[in-house]
């Protein structure tokens, strides 16, 4: 049996964090990190961390059960495979869980998409885009979550849309 040794989640560097980042493994950052950029971008306080499913257990419980009182708002959590990181933290916290499945070696990610959107009636996690995509628009949604209390932060994301809207406008094609 393996024993039940249950990391201590230490206290977030900076008491201001309200998003936690967290992935099955550091094979996932290159994912991930589009998420923490989003965060970043719009000075969101976060932190990022590795917490696996089935190689950390303890360690996921703990960073779910904590999550609340660490004032953590929104859990963005990335996993490929068979995922069950955004689920687990789902049903070990009340804390919403944005899910992000990342592309696997042979399924290419859609069996992390199933396995994150599938979640039975009861134990919601909202689940986004496969990959790039998917990581910074689950920043984004944590962004407008925090923003409908936060004004700054709506300022922000209300700037972030115009800037991509005449991004979009100005886009001109080769001749045909
Ligand atoms: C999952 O297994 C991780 O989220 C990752 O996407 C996948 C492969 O992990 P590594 O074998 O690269 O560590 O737990």
């Amino acid at each position: 049996m393996v024993p039940s040794a249950v990391s201590p989640i230490p206290p977030a560097a900076d008491p201001a964090v309200t998003v936690g980042v967290v992935m099955g493994s550091s094979s996932d950052w290159d994912v991930m990190q589009h998420a923490v950029a989003i965060l970043t971008e719009f000075g969101v306080a976060h932190e990022a961390r590795v917490v696996s499913a089935h190689r950390m257990p303890d360690t996921l419980f703990s960073y779910a059960e904590s999550a609340r009182p660490r004032g953590l708002k929104a859990i963005i959590a990335g996993a490929g495979g068979a995922a069950h990181l955004p689920g687990m933290l789902a049903a070990k916290t009340p804390v919403p869980v944005l899910g992000v499945p990342v592309p696997s070696k042979h399924l290419q990610g859609v069996d992390s998409l199933h396995s994150i959107v599938q979640m039975p009636k009861g134990v919601p996690v909202a689940t986004f885009a496969i990959g790039v995509a998917g990581a910074a628009n689950a920043a984004l949604f944590a962004v407008a979550m925090l923003a409908s209390e936060d004004p700054e932060l709506a300022a922000r994301l209300d700037a972030f849309r115009t800037r991509q809207t005449a991004a979009a406008e100005a886009m001109t094609l080769p001749p045909a």
